[in-house]
């Protein structure tokens, strides 16, 4: 059936907001809003649930644009159907501050669920926002809907050919994640050629083999409301598995560029936006233009969402006069409260001398899990190593969606994707597990993360060069450097079983992250009965009775090391200080007295250890200090002959200092 004239105008309305917005910014991207508006506007209009008055409205079905280059059809979307954005941010588009972004950025524009722009990053963040309802469902509903929505994702042909989308796919399909629909734009031409000369994969064939429902919009009918309409309800009706709906598109749809890759990132031209605007019948003058009855039906559309979500008030107050008990939890955790008198272990030279952090880190997670049910995740493939597997908490299956650990499989990047969007979901609490050196397959996510300042955990373990013989695939060096240079991230490196009971705290009280907690695979003596002050960042470990002449500033398995180097050093006259520094960002926060007490300023005399790359130990040793670290790959052997080869033993750390600051003893 032919789209209604009015359909077509509505579409059009997307579409000339969007080629106007480009136009004017002289930036962005034209051709995926021109094909894939139909699409969008047929979800957005007869299928999505949300309500523009209320962008938080917790039962709202979440829509993700993966492609975040097509920014221009969402803001227009968000315009249209009354979200807090007017038509001068539309005009703004791309603009220093304005609420229109050149890719959506979460929490920055009511409406925008996820940050995307990195290809595949919004796929997977679907994936998880579709894990996040099918837990709380299991765990909250009681009967009720209170927890029923579907997450739709939209995405590209780019989308589809980066791999954390692959990995996402996969576990989707693992998980049978039946209210999780994902619209593909099938345009066959990307940013530098049609998709002919790289990407010749049957899309459909792939997702049937991942175990999707999948529904397939030939050329003829992809600007074809009814038929995409159609498509949408049957994977609506698909509960048991997730949906893939492939609608094939032109780029650029009506204009000169159709079908061109130079439709995909430059505006049309003033020219093509003219001829383009015949094309299709849309009034030349003015730009930004929006017929009354247009408006006037989107705004209707995005008011039906405010009755669906009083609708839904009267289950949720049903069902928390029925639940008051679950019904506190789900305000505590929505509001990232924790609760106050969680059941933290003991820790003591007795259970916590000589053992790896990762033993210990697993032991304090257990022994809070009970009573910290939003905390859900996994690691990748490596939970007897990384000592992550919440014991008595089930995993999270087809058949058992209440289960809290996630089985990601070997499959990093997925995992911090998909916790980006558990996290952004709201009411959960996030981690993932891996080796620490396979950071670099999660990077990416890691860095959206960063960006939205989520809060998540990564337990990063066997954290240096003494995981031993694995070698140096295995073992990272520059990963902590890395980490400290992403804004946003807090890295925590314990150097015992008590510094890792206090590191845990300390991430648990936090409203906002991502945090690393970076634990060795190795055992650590214990290093005494104190206050581990790893809120502050650094602390004293071991002082010389008078005023310091040299500091050593270890963080992990290094701490201990340095205290018996500084044992040596005492013994050889030397006034030596320890500092433990877990976290360099907390420590940063602390007021300048704190720090100076810590490292008093007239002490230049510093070392830094780390078994790691030294790449900004200059920050805390000064341009008179001496950076002791490991600034090349390792090597496949014991950890303690690799200690013995690379000099991380008290006894060479200790002739280091005595040779690196005689000066100060003179
Ligand atoms: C991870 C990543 N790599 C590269 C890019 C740069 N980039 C932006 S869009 C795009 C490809 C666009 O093709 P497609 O996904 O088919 O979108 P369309 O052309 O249909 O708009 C590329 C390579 C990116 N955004 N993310």
């Amino acid at each position: 059936m032919p789209n209604t004239r009015d359909d077509e105008q509505r579409i059009n309305a997307i579409r000339f907001l969007s080629v106007d917005a480009v136009q004017k910014a002289n930036s962005g991207h034209p051709g995926m809003p021109l094909g894939a508006a139909a699409t969008a506007y047929t979800l957005w209009t007869k299928h999505l649930r949300f309500n523009p008055q209320d962008p938080a409205w917790f039962n709202r079905d979440r829509f993700v644009l993966s492609a975040g280059h097509a920014s221009m059809l969402l803001y227009s979307l968000l315009y249209l159907t009354g979200y807090d954005l007017t038509l001068d941010d539309l005009k703004s588009f791309r603009q220093f501050g304005s609420k229109t972004p050149g890719h959506p950025e979460a929490h920055h524009t009511p409406g925008v669920e996820v940050t995307t722009g990195p290809l595949g990053q919004g796929f997977s963040n679907a994936v998880g926002l579709a894990i996040a309802e099918a837990h709380l469902a299991a765990v909250y509903n009681r009967g009720s809907d209170l927890v029923d929505h579907y997450t739709y994702v939209m995405c590209s042909d780019g989308d589809m050919m980066e791999g954390v989308a692959s990995e996402a796919a996969s576990m989707a399909g693992h998980l049978q994640l039946g209210k999780l629909i994902a619209l593909y734009d099938d345009n066959k031409v990307s940013l530098a050629a049609a998709t002919d000369v790289c990407f010749t994969e049957n899309a459909v064939q792939r997702f049937e083999s991942y175990g999707w429902h999948t529904e397939y919009v030939d050329i003829e009918h992809g600007n074809d409301v009814a038929t995409i309409d159609a498509a949408i309800s049957r994977a609506r009706a698909v509960t048991d598995r997730p949906s893939m709906i492939v609608v094939r598109t032109h780029i650029g749809y009506g204009s000169p560029k159709q079908d061109s890759f130079k439709a995909h990132g430059e505006p049309l031209g003033p020219d093509d936006v003219k001829a383009t605007k015949e094309r299709l019948g849309w009034p030349l003058e003015p730009d930004f233009y929006v017929p009354d009855d247009v408006l006037a039906f989107y705004r209707e559309a995005g008011k039906r969402g405010a009755a669906l979500q009083e609708q839904w008030q009267r289950t949720y107050d049903a069902w928390a006069a029925a639940n008051p008990g679950l019904a506190a939890q789900l305000r505590r955790t929505l509001q990232k409260d924790v609760p106050g008198n969680l059941p933290w272990p003991a820790v003591t030279k007795q259970n916590g001398d000589n053992i790896a952090t990762r033993e210990a880190g697993g032991m304090v997670m257990n022994a809070i899990a009970a009573q910290l049910p939003e905390l859900v995740g996994g690691s990748a493939d490596l939970d007897p190593s990384t000592k992550t597997y919440l014991k008595d908490e089930g995993d999270f299956q087809p058949g058992s969606y209440a289960g809290r650990n996630i089985h990601y499989g070997v499959r990093e990047h997925a995992m911090a994707g998909l916790n980006n969007g558990i996290a952004l979901h709201g009411g959960l609490l996030p981690f993932g597990a891996t080796f620490m050196n396979f950071l670099d397959y999660m990077k990416g996510a890691v860095r959206l993360a960063a960006i939205n300042k989520i809060r998540c955990y990564y337990i990063l373990t066997h954290d240096s060069v003494f995981l031993g013989e694995d070698g140096p695939t295995h073992q990272p060096i520059e990963h902590l450097a890395h980490l400290r240079a992403t804004p946003n991230v807090y890295v925590v490196r314990p150097a015992d079983a008590l510094e890792t009971l206090e590191a845990w705290k300390v991430m648990v009280n936090a409203k906002e992250g991502p945090w690393t907690l970076v634990l060795s695979r190795q055992k650590l003596p214990y290093l005494g009965d104190r206050t581990a002050a790893v809120a502050q960042g650094a602390y004293v470990l071991r002082d010389s009775e008078q005023t310091p002449e040299l500091i050593l500033i270890a963080t992990g398995s290094e701490v201990s090391l340095a205290a018996a180097a500084a044992e040596i050093l005492t013994d050889r006259g030397m006034r030596v200080r320890v500092v433990s520094m877990p976290c360099w960002e907390l420590f940063e926060q602390q007021p300048q007295s704190y720090r100076d007490d810590v490292l008093p300023p007239d002490v230049t005399a510093r070392m830094s250890i780390e078994a790691a790359a030294t790449f900004g130990w200059e920050r805390w040793i000064g341009t008179r200090g001496y950076a002791y670290g490991i600034d090349h790959f390792g090597t496949s052997a014991p950890a303690a002959k690799i200690a013995e080869a690379y000099g991380f033993t008290p006894e060479h750390i200790a002739q280091v200092a005595l040779e690196r600051f005689a000066a100060v003893r003179r």
